[in-house]
């Protein structure tokens, strides 16, 4: 008998069980002793009825990702799911937790699917850069039909199981104990001579589209918004439309090549490099296994302007009462209509009930005293970015919050070690660095100080967790990991159009490498006057967008910046004035204008935060190069299917990089462009930012 799968017995039915925690992945020794388990009970004549479940907290997650790229284990998923599929006693899938991927398709190979309330059901693949690869594709819209089958695995989002149970993915909802339901649910089958359906053979739910395949291509246009730029929606869609016109069989072989194509592929690479990446970012090196975090069971904001609003906004939508503390009723009253609209805006969309938007509403309390933070035990400030300011605050904090609160800054740039030590507690403070929208936007950098205590770090950690965000530990310096590698880009994007590229050049490279927007059509939007103040405060100049916030082009907000916008339109067409003022800046900084072709615009934008990552590695900022990406991928859009930046980095190789910072260095005079010591020693010893995560993990 296999560990990972034991057969028990209950009267005529076989019960078999999967245990191989925390998610059952479906690794070679529990593909085997599925198959094994399943070949037995077959052959066993006293038994009339086989029930698959597993042990622990969640049916089978999926097949086993670390083993993506290795040399193939036999048996395959496929050949368990094709064994399944040939058995004439019943079979039923017992489902509780989270059946995914590969443990979704097992299921599609039985007669019957039950499930525990709670459960949540999904094809996840596309989230790591694939397709469901064994029988996803084709057993999924022949039983819940074609729409549902597409959005499911477009999205890759699971479903809950009232959701299954409508769509006929579940065939019934088993309260209280689910084996045991599962069990008297087959006995009945049995009694009733339920005819025994296979998934495979079910063609009703094709029909309509394969009488009108026009109707198709509205489904998979309809199924969610794609990034551009992936492989793997594409393919999916094919796939799927396999169901229509390709008999099953070779369908099912294709669905198998296409998913080995892209599994062995670059960006599922990428995205199963982001996968983990996440799940490491969560572990804190050398904290305590007994740190326990704190208890946050009432929150409170300082600030409701654009950060403070959007940030007190996740407490609420978690259920966690916020107070939200603003200097005047006015500024509380405007910081609360933005939150209010942003609320019916999802109402009207359709993605939250008006009941639900009452219900978080009903989270908030309003005030104006810092008095009123005293019970919280979390306060976050997001007040305005000055130090003064800040200090002020944290000064008054120190006096008002109780014991043991955590007290948290929202500062993007300024030095945390400074602000803790304004108090008596330093060891409570630490940075909660949001992204805008901070209601939004799934990165939290948490900013370790010098004398931050190890349970406040895991607080910040865990309640970051629960308000659906993906936090990432970083260190203090300027601009923590994010800021600090944005600003070398934003510094090369400038001295692109000082050498001879327009705004509209760089932004359309900086997209075609797969950024959402570039640069310059970002800085209109998110208003170029904090850049500017920024700057300001830290003595520094950027020629051309600090010329225009002088005349006071601040981007969309004003209708000119680097782009022109018609009134009410986000869709910039170029500023003549612009061009006319780049011209000149170059001039007065005595650059020879030259054309600059993609490949330049693209490695003077990306190898520069590569440089600057190697130096946050170097200087312990960042814990782990998958940590940086995460920070990219999450809170910048860096595309995913690109992995971030330290993965990019080693994709196209170190000694590249290297060799191209140095000649840019030299062509453009620009030495900041220069690579970093590490970055060359990398290079040099001919190793990638993946062996220090390797040795990251050893040391662990
Ligand atoms: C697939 O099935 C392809 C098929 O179509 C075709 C095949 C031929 N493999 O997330 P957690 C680890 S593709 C290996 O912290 P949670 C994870 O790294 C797969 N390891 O727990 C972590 O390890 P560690 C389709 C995996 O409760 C630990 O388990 N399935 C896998 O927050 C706990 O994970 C998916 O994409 C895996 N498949 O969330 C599902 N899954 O402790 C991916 C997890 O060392 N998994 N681990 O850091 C998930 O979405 C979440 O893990 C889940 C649990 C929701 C299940």
């Amino acid at each position: 008998m296999s560990n990972f799968v034991q057969t028990r017995r209950d009267g005529e039915v076989a019960v078999v069980v999967v245990n191989n925690p925390p998610v059952h992945a479906l690794k070679h020794e529990v593909r085997q002793g599925i198959l094994d388990a399943f070949t037995k009970a077959n052959g066993d004549a006293e038994v009339k009825a086989i029930v698959l479940a597993a042990e622990g907290r969640t049916f089978i997650a999926g097949a086993d990702i670390t083993e993506f790229g290795k040399p193939p284990k036999a048996p395959s998923l496929i050949d368990v799911i094709t064994a399944i599929d040939e058995i004439k006693k019943p079979t039923v899938a017992a489902m509780h937790g989270t059946p995914l991927g590969g443990g979704l398709e097992i299921t599609l190979a039985c007669h019957f699917r039950v499930a525990s309330p709670g459960t949540r059901l999904g094809l996840p693949e596309i989230k790591l850069g694939l397709i469901p690869g064994a029988g996803g594709t084709q057993r999924l819209p022949r039983l819940v039909g074609v729409e549902k089958a597409l959005d499911m695995i477009l999205s890759g989002n699971p479903i809950p199981v009232k959701d299954a149970l409508a769509h006929g993915l579940v065939d019934e909802i088993i309260e209280g104990d689910l084996i045991a339901g599962a069990v008297a649910f087959v006995r009945k089958a049995l009694a009733d001579k339920r005819p025994l359906r296979r998934v495979r053979d079910l063609e009703d739910k094709l029909k309509p589209f394969r009488d009108d395949p026009a109707k198709f291509d509205e489904a998979a246009a309809s199924a969610g918004k794609r990034q551009a730029g992936l492989d793997a929606p594409r393919a999916a869609i094919e796939a799927v439309r396999w169901t229509l016109n390709v008999p099953i069989d070779k369908a099912l072989k294709e669905e198998r090549d296409t998913f080995i194509k892209l599994m062995l592929g670059d960006q599922s690479k990428a995205q199963r490099h982001l996968f983990f990446a996440e799940r490491e970012a969560a572990k804190i090196p050398g904290m305590a296994a007994d740190v326990k975090p704190r208890e946050i069971r009432k929150a409170a904001v300082i600030g409701a302007g654009t950060m403070g609003g959007g940030i007190s906004m996740n407490f609420a939508n978690a259920g966690i009462p916020v107070t939200v503390v603003e200097m005047s009723q006015e500024a509380l009253d405007r910081g609360f209509k933005t939150i209010e609209k942003n609320y019916g805006a999802s109402v009207k969309r359709g993605s939250l009930s008006q009941a639900d938007m009452d219900k978080r509403l009903s989270n908030f309390t309003r005030a104006t005293s810092l008095e009123a933070v005293a019970d919280a035990d979390l306060i976050i400030e997001a007040v305005f970015e000055e130090m003064d300011i800040k200090k002020k605050v944290f000064t008054e904090l120190d006096r008002i919050a109780k014991p043991g609160a955590v007290l948290a800054t929202n500062t993007s740039y300024l030095d945390v070690n400074a602000i803790a030590n304004i108090t008596k507690r330093p060891q409570d403070v630490c940075g909660m660095h949001f992204f805008s929208p901070a209601n939004v936007m799934k990165l939290l950098e948490i900013v370790r100080g010098e004398k931050t205590a190890p349970d406040v770090i895991a607080t910040a950690m865990n309640i970051g967790r629960k308000i659906g965000k993906v936090p990432v530990v970083v260190g203090v310096c300027h601009g923590f990991v994010g800021n600090r590698m944005l600003s070398p880009r934003q510094t090369q994007a400038e001295r692109l159009l000082l050498e001879g590229a327009m705004p509209r050049d760089v932004d359309a490279a900086a997209v075609e490498f797969g950024f959402p927007m570039g640069p310059f059509a970002m800085g209109d939007l998110a208003g170029l006057d904090v850049g500017w103040r920024i700057r300001r405060a830290f003595g520094l100049r950027a020629e051309i967008a600090d010329s225009l916030c002088e005349q006071g082009h601040f981007g969309q907000k004003t209708g000119k910046g680097f782009y022109v916008y018609e009134q009410g339109s986000r869709a910039g067409v170029p500023n003549p004035e612009v061009e006319t003022l780049i011209a000149a800046a170059s001039q007065k900084l005595g650059f020879k204008r030259r054309p600059i072709d993609r490949q330049e615009i693209i490695e003077r934008l990306v190898f520069p935060m590569i440089n600057e990552g190697a130096k946050i590695l170097d200087e312990g900022i960042a814990y782990r190069p998958g940590d940086i990406d995460v920070v990219w991928v999450y809170g910048y859009g860096w595309p995913v299917w690109r992995g971030g930046p330290m993965f990019y980095g080693d994709q196209v190789g170190l000694p590249y990089i290297r060799d191209q910072l140095h000649e840019y260095a030299k062509r453009s005079g620009d030495k900041s462009l220069e690579p970093s010591s590490y970055l060359t020693k990398l290079a040099d010893e001919g190793r990638g930012f993946a062996s220090l995560a390797d040795a990251a993990k050893k040391s662990a």
